[in-house]
Protein backbone atom coordinates (compact mmCIF):
# COMPACT_ATOMS: atom_id res chain seq x y z
CA UNK A 1 0.00 0.00 0.00
CA UNK A 2 1.00 3.81 -0.64
CA UNK A 3 -0.27 6.21 1.23
CA UNK A 4 -0.37 10.15 0.64
CA UNK A 5 -0.59 12.59 3.03
CA UNK A 6 0.11 16.20 4.19
CA UNK A 7 2.47 17.43 6.87
CA UNK A 8 2.87 15.32 9.83
CA UNK A 9 2.53 18.90 11.60
CA UNK A 10 -0.67 19.77 10.02
CA UNK A 11 -2.99 17.19 8.45
CA UNK A 12 -5.33 15.99 11.00
CA UNK A 13 -6.96 14.15 8.02
CA UNK A 14 -3.44 12.59 7.26
CA UNK A 15 -3.21 11.45 10.86
CA UNK A 16 -6.40 8.98 11.31
CA UNK A 17 -5.53 7.67 8.38
CA UNK A 18 -1.71 6.97 9.02
CA UNK A 19 -2.44 5.75 12.21
CA UNK A 20 -4.73 3.11 11.01
CA UNK A 21 -2.17 1.26 9.25
CA UNK A 22 0.99 2.30 11.94
CA UNK A 23 -1.05 0.93 15.02
CA UNK A 24 -1.69 -2.35 13.35
CA UNK A 25 1.38 -2.54 11.95
CA UNK A 26 0.18 -3.13 8.27
CA UNK A 27 3.10 -2.54 5.61
CA UNK A 28 3.00 0.42 4.04
CA UNK A 29 5.37 3.01 2.07
CA UNK A 30 4.44 6.90 2.81
CA UNK A 31 4.23 10.10 0.04
CA UNK A 32 4.29 13.18 1.87
CA UNK A 33 3.65 16.15 0.13
CA UNK A 34 4.13 19.88 1.98
CA UNK A 35 0.89 21.00 2.06
CA UNK A 36 0.22 25.16 0.26
CA UNK A 37 3.78 24.96 -1.45
CA UNK A 38 4.20 25.72 -5.06
CA UNK A 39 2.95 22.58 -7.01
CA UNK A 40 1.48 21.08 -4.28
CA UNK A 41 -1.83 21.23 -5.50
CA UNK A 42 -0.81 19.70 -8.55
CA UNK A 43 0.64 17.10 -6.93
CA UNK A 44 -2.08 15.54 -4.85
CA UNK A 45 -4.32 15.86 -8.19
CA UNK A 46 -2.26 13.57 -9.42
CA UNK A 47 -3.44 11.00 -6.94
CA UNK A 48 -6.97 12.46 -6.07
CA UNK A 49 -8.78 14.69 -8.11
CA UNK A 50 -10.86 16.10 -5.61
CA UNK A 51 -7.49 17.69 -4.81
CA UNK A 52 -7.13 16.48 -0.84
CA UNK A 53 -5.10 14.10 1.22
CA UNK A 54 -5.10 11.19 2.47
CA UNK A 55 -4.91 8.91 -0.56
CA UNK A 56 -4.43 4.88 -0.26
CA UNK A 57 -3.37 3.48 -3.40
CA UNK A 58 -3.63 -0.83 -2.17
CA UNK A 59 -3.40 -2.91 -5.25
CA UNK A 60 -4.55 -1.01 -8.26
CA UNK A 61 -7.05 0.52 -5.80
CA UNK A 62 -7.52 4.03 -4.72
CA UNK A 63 -9.48 5.15 -1.80
CA UNK A 64 -9.72 8.69 -0.69
CA UNK A 65 -11.16 10.65 2.03
CA UNK A 66 -10.10 9.45 6.12
CA UNK A 67 -13.15 7.34 6.51
CA UNK A 68 -13.32 5.60 3.41
CA UNK A 69 -9.55 4.40 3.86
CA UNK A 70 -10.37 3.82 7.15
CA UNK A 71 -13.27 1.70 5.89
CA UNK A 72 -11.70 -0.28 3.49
CA UNK A 73 -8.06 -0.99 5.54
CA UNK A 74 -10.59 -2.30 7.74
CA UNK A 75 -12.62 -4.59 5.73
CA UNK A 76 -9.50 -5.77 3.42
CA UNK A 77 -6.71 -5.75 5.75
CA UNK A 78 -8.05 -6.21 9.55
CA UNK A 79 -10.68 -8.44 9.19
CA UNK A 80 -13.05 -5.73 9.88
CA UNK A 81 -11.35 -5.33 13.67
CA UNK A 82 -11.52 -1.47 13.18
CA UNK A 83 -15.07 -1.50 14.26
CA UNK A 84 -15.92 -3.57 17.04
CA UNK A 85 -17.54 -6.38 17.09
CA UNK A 86 -21.01 -5.37 19.26
CA UNK A 87 -23.38 -3.90 17.19
CA UNK A 88 -24.84 -1.75 19.39
CA UNK A 89 -21.23 -0.24 20.12
CA UNK A 90 -20.39 -0.44 16.75
CA UNK A 91 -23.51 1.61 14.94
CA UNK A 92 -21.90 4.15 18.19
CA UNK A 93 -18.36 4.16 17.29
CA UNK A 94 -19.50 4.32 13.49
CA UNK A 95 -21.71 7.61 14.30
CA UNK A 96 -18.75 9.40 16.16
CA UNK A 97 -16.77 9.03 13.63
CA UNK A 98 -19.05 10.36 11.28
CA UNK A 99 -19.65 13.27 13.82
CA UNK A 100 -16.41 14.18 13.62
CA UNK A 101 -16.08 14.00 10.23
CA UNK A 102 -19.05 16.22 9.61
CA UNK A 103 -18.58 18.63 12.69
CA UNK A 104 -16.87 20.16 15.12
CA UNK A 105 -16.25 23.34 13.13
CA UNK A 106 -15.91 25.72 15.93
CA UNK A 107 -13.09 23.64 17.33
CA UNK A 108 -11.37 23.12 13.69
CA UNK A 109 -11.50 26.37 13.05
CA UNK A 110 -10.49 27.99 16.13
CA UNK A 111 -7.85 24.64 17.15
CA UNK A 112 -6.18 23.30 14.12
CA UNK A 113 -3.68 20.46 15.04
CA UNK A 114 -0.55 21.72 15.03
CA UNK A 115 1.79 19.16 17.05
CA UNK A 116 4.57 21.37 17.37
CA UNK A 117 2.93 24.25 19.03
CA UNK A 118 1.90 24.36 23.02
CA UNK A 119 -0.09 26.94 24.21
CA UNK A 120 -0.53 27.82 28.07
CA UNK A 121 -3.56 30.28 28.37
CA UNK A 122 -5.60 29.50 25.44
CA UNK A 123 -9.28 31.04 25.64
CA UNK A 124 -11.73 28.84 24.71
CA UNK A 125 -14.67 30.38 23.42
CA UNK A 126 -18.57 29.46 24.10
CA UNK A 127 -18.94 28.16 20.53
CA UNK A 128 -15.51 25.88 21.02
CA UNK A 129 -16.80 24.95 24.38
CA UNK A 130 -20.00 23.70 23.10
CA UNK A 131 -17.77 21.33 20.59
CA UNK A 132 -15.11 20.08 23.40
CA UNK A 133 -18.41 19.46 25.80
CA UNK A 134 -20.02 17.33 22.88
CA UNK A 135 -17.03 15.40 22.43
CA UNK A 136 -16.50 14.65 26.25
CA UNK A 137 -20.02 13.25 26.09
CA UNK A 138 -19.24 11.13 23.26
CA UNK A 139 -15.96 9.56 24.42
CA UNK A 140 -18.44 9.12 27.64
CA UNK A 141 -20.93 7.09 26.41
CA UNK A 142 -18.05 5.02 24.41
CA UNK A 143 -15.71 4.63 27.15
CA UNK A 144 -18.73 3.47 29.70
CA UNK A 145 -20.70 1.72 27.37
CA UNK A 146 -17.59 -0.34 26.23
CA UNK A 147 -16.29 -0.89 30.15
CA UNK A 148 -13.29 -0.29 28.33
CA UNK A 149 -10.27 1.19 30.57
CA UNK A 150 -8.20 1.37 27.51
CA UNK A 151 -9.72 2.65 24.24
CA UNK A 152 -13.04 4.35 23.38
CA UNK A 153 -14.72 1.20 22.31
CA UNK A 154 -12.17 -1.70 24.09
CA UNK A 155 -9.86 -2.71 21.74
CA UNK A 156 -8.48 0.25 19.14
CA UNK A 157 -10.68 0.87 16.61
CA UNK A 158 -11.21 3.62 13.96
CA UNK A 159 -12.70 5.64 16.51
CA UNK A 160 -9.74 6.35 18.21
CA UNK A 161 -8.13 6.90 14.98
CA UNK A 162 -10.30 9.32 14.09
CA UNK A 163 -10.19 11.71 17.55
CA UNK A 164 -6.63 11.15 17.75
CA UNK A 165 -5.80 14.94 16.25
CA UNK A 166 -8.58 15.77 18.78
CA UNK A 167 -6.22 14.25 21.66
CA UNK A 168 -3.66 16.50 19.91
CA UNK A 169 -5.66 19.95 19.79
CA UNK A 170 -6.94 19.27 23.38
CA UNK A 171 -3.46 18.46 24.78
CA UNK A 172 -1.26 20.81 22.90
CA UNK A 173 -3.96 23.38 23.47
CA UNK A 174 -3.77 22.84 26.97
CA UNK A 175 -7.51 22.27 27.73
CA UNK A 176 -8.96 20.90 30.62
CA UNK A 177 -10.15 17.41 30.83
CA UNK A 178 -12.12 15.90 33.50
CA UNK A 179 -9.93 12.95 34.94
CA UNK A 180 -11.62 9.80 33.09
CA UNK A 181 -10.90 11.72 29.87
CA UNK A 182 -7.06 12.94 30.45
CA UNK A 183 -6.90 9.29 31.42
CA UNK A 184 -8.12 8.81 27.92
CA UNK A 185 -5.61 10.90 26.59
CA UNK A 186 -2.80 10.05 28.22
CA UNK A 187 -3.13 6.40 26.93
CA UNK A 188 -3.51 7.48 23.52
CA UNK A 189 -0.48 9.99 23.85
CA UNK A 190 1.73 7.26 24.99
CA UNK A 191 0.83 4.85 21.94
CA UNK A 192 3.94 4.43 20.05
CA UNK A 193 2.22 5.08 16.32
CA UNK A 194 1.07 8.49 18.01
CA UNK A 195 4.74 9.02 19.58
CA UNK A 196 6.13 8.09 16.40
CA UNK A 197 3.90 11.07 14.53
CA UNK A 198 4.64 13.76 17.22
CA UNK A 199 8.22 13.05 16.14
CA UNK A 200 7.75 13.21 12.51
CA UNK A 201 6.39 16.38 12.79
CA UNK A 202 8.39 17.87 15.50
CA UNK A 203 11.42 17.05 12.44
CA UNK A 204 9.54 19.35 9.96
CA UNK A 205 10.39 23.06 9.75
CA UNK A 206 7.05 23.92 7.17
CA UNK A 207 4.91 27.11 8.50
CA UNK A 208 1.37 26.88 7.55
CA UNK A 209 -0.52 30.17 8.67
CA UNK A 210 -3.84 28.70 7.32
CA UNK A 211 -6.84 27.93 10.13
CA UNK A 212 -7.58 24.55 9.26
CA UNK A 213 -5.58 22.83 6.67
N1 LIG B 1 -12.90 14.99 4.37
C1 LIG B 1 -11.56 14.82 3.90
C2 LIG B 1 -10.76 16.06 4.26
C3 LIG B 1 -9.39 16.04 3.64
C4 LIG B 1 -8.68 17.37 3.80
O1 LIG B 1 -9.30 18.45 4.04
N2 LIG B 1 -7.35 17.31 3.66
C5 LIG B 1 -6.54 18.50 3.77
C6 LIG B 1 -5.30 18.20 4.61
S1 LIG B 1 -5.68 17.65 6.25
C7 LIG B 1 -5.99 18.86 2.40
O2 LIG B 1 -5.74 18.00 1.58
N3 LIG B 1 -5.79 20.16 2.15
C8 LIG B 1 -5.16 20.59 0.95
C9 LIG B 1 -5.97 21.58 0.18
O3 LIG B 1 -7.12 21.84 0.58
O4 LIG B 1 -5.43 22.10 -0.82
C10 LIG B 1 -10.97 13.55 4.52
O5 LIG B 1 -11.53 13.10 5.52
O6 LIG B 1 -9.99 13.00 4.01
Amino acid sequence: MQLIIGNHNYSSWSLRAWLMLRHFDLAFDTTRIALFTPGSAEQIKAYNPAGKVPVLLDNGTTVWDSLSICEHISQMHLQNKGWPSDPSLRAHARSSCAEMHSSFMALRHAMPMNCRRHVDNFTVSADVQQDIERIHTLWREALTQSGSEQFLYGDFSIADAFYAPVVFRLTGYGVKLPTQLQAYCDRMLALPACQEWLSLAQQESEVIEAEEV
